[in-house]
């Protein structure tokens, strides 16, 4: 728990770089959470999402600290906004529903590894934008996600975020 305070500032650095892409005329979204925290195990947990996209491209990062060290959350962005039903976030967000297409290209992934020191941070890129108002939320899993499936285990915590505006 000591730790908390050092992980925060080490977070927030990454924060400079958005203002700079916003003066390009990329579109970002920010959010800062968590907004739900469904598992009362992770009360201590502090996220941070940044979404950038241009041109058809876009991509969104998951900054946690406060996590148990070592382990691997299943992370994705969900279509809803959080509640207190871990529901409320729905499912997850899909570009397409295309079966040819493996669901890591079409979803978007953030399955965050702790650190030494708890913290996490995962980056995905996709070739796509978010449909305006159909992706509210990052939801943290307890568990890594099967790259077949999709699923992740219970939902932890929530982030309300609404990507793509
Ligand atoms: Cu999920």
């Amino acid at each position: 728990m000591y730790r908390k305070r050092a992980g925060l500032a080490a977070a927030s650095v990454l924060v400079a770089v958005p203002a700079a892409a916003m003066a390009g005329g990329v579109a970002v979204d920010h959010g800062h959470g968590p907004t739900v925290v469904h598992d009362t195990a992770y009360d201590q947990i502090r996220t941070q999402v940044h979404a950038w996209s241009s041109e058809g491209t876009t991509r969104v990062r998951l900054m946690v600290t406060g996590l148990p060290p070592g382990r691997t959350f299943g992370a994705h962005v969900h279509t809803g906004t959080c509640g207190s039903d871990p529901l409320a976030s729905g499912g997850h967000y899909q570009h397409s529903t295309d079966p040819s297409v493996p669901l890591a290209q079409r979803e978007v992934w953030l399955d965050v590894t702790a650190d030494d020191e708890g913290r996490g941070v995962a980056t995905t890129t996709v070739p796509w934008a978010f449909a305006p108002g159909s992706a509210g939320s990052v939801v943290i899993h307890a568990l890594p996600t099967n790259a077949v499936t999709g699923a992740a285990g219970a939902r932890l915590a929530c982030t309300t975020v609404e990507l793509g505006g």
